[in-house]
């Protein structure tokens, strides 16, 4: 982590309001570019781009020539940990990820003693874009978190409910703590690495918190995140940490009071009003507007962005989107997005 410069995105994360909120995009690098297409086209495959620094450091890269963008998120997916475990995991052609699904037999033949070893190209990533940054831009490292890892691996793909790792977590407990144990000591691991190769933030996808009752979510999410964020601090004292646990709905704020993140990312089903009064007002929040809104631009993004802008004036904010932003979004609307946050509109 480099404390030199000021980094007004890290600064936040830190818990120090700014006089108008820092702004990234999830998944800002990514097919909505054509830069990114060209780059994604000319690679052996998804993981390969992945894993090959030069090409992972330039579309990491790319967003912030266009945009005034105050972080680069380091290009990678969630699923490089599966890959690295040695779980089969292929990207088809603009198709999700398939993997070949985990069951309690095969759990065995995961190899968590090579994640490093085989992840050590992303750390690269890491180092090269710490060393070309401007010291004002913040880099984001990430990690999926263990649910939402798990929900692929047991799946074998993304699926709209988890119905099979619900299902998998409910038949085979004791299977399906073996394999969260297994994801929580790689998530630290990595975190680990790519704070030490200068990350100077890590974020936490917890993009599946969604469809599970309490009892499942304090298992499933609260409690694994909680290992994840105190097994980083013991290794990186007040590493700072973004949790995103996408669809917390009512468990909001058990997340935020037992996970230790210093900050939260809202999706944008969240209401403003849910999330001012259930996040302590010390603790910064994420978002969090519709990807789609910025699809289709105009108006009513306008007024939507200054109605989370006012929402969030009185604490550490964030501004970003409430979930990933999508391919078809027109680059004209992202770069109106980024001025009217940059005027704090
Ligand atoms: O062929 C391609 O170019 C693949 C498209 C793509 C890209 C650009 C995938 C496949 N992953 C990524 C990059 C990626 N994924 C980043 C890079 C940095 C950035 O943000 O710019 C990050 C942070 C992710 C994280 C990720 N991957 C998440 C969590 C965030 C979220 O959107 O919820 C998830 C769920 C994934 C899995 C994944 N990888 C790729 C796809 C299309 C998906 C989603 C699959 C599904 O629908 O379930």
């Amino acid at each position: 982590m480099s404390a030199s410069a000021h980094k007004p995105l890290l600064a936040t994360v830190l818990g120090q309001r700014q006089a108008r909120p820092p702004i990234w995009i999830m998944r800002q690098a990514g097919r909505y570019l054509p830069e990114y297409r060209a780059v994604r086209a000319r690679s052996n495959g998804f993981l390969h781009l992945c894993y090959t620094p030069d090409l992972a450091v330039e579309v990491s890269l790319q967003p912030l020539r266009r945009f005034d963008l105050d972080a680069a998120i380091l290009f990678s997916d969630i699923l490089v940990i599966p890959d690295a475990l040695g779980q089969s995991v292929r990207f088809e052609g603009g198709e999700g990820p398939i993997l070949e699904p985990i069951t309690p037999q095969t759990l065995g033949l995961l190899r968590p003693e090579r994640v490093l070893e085989h992840l050590a190209p992303v750390l690269e990533t890491v180092r090269r874009l710490r060393a070309t940054l401007a010291p004002d831009k913040t880099l984001i490292g990430f990690s999926g978190s263990p649910w939402t890892v798990a929900s692929y691996m047991i799946g074998g793909k993304g699926s709209p409910d988890q119905a099979a790792a619900r299902l998998f977590a409910l038949r085979h407990p004791e299977a399906f703590q073996t394999l969260m144990d297994m994801l929580v000591d790689a998530s630290v691991a990595y975190l680990v690495a790519q704070l030490l190769a200068g990350a100077d933030v890590v974020q936490l996808f917890e993009s599946w918190a969604l469809n599970l009752d309490e009892v499942a979510f304090a298992r499933q999410v609260i409690e694994p995140n909680r290992r994840i964020v105190e097994g980083v601090r013991a290794r990186v004292p007040k590493a700072p940490i973004i949790g995103f646990p996408r669809g917390a709905a009512g468990n909001i704020a058990a997340y935020v009071a037992a996970t230790g993140v210093n900050a939260v990312g809202l999706d944008y089903a969240t209401p403003l009003g849910f999330a001012a009064a259930q996040v302590p007002l010390a603790m910064p929040v994420q978002g969090n507007l519709d990807p789609l809104r910025l699809v289709a631009g105009g108006a009513q993004m306008e007024a939507r962005v200054s109605q989370i802008i006012a929402a969030f004036a009185d604490r550490p904010h964030i501004f970003n989107l409430g979930h990933g932003i999508v391919p078809e979004t027109p680059i004209e609307h992202v770069a109106r997005l980024v001025e009217l946050v940059k005027r704090g509109v």
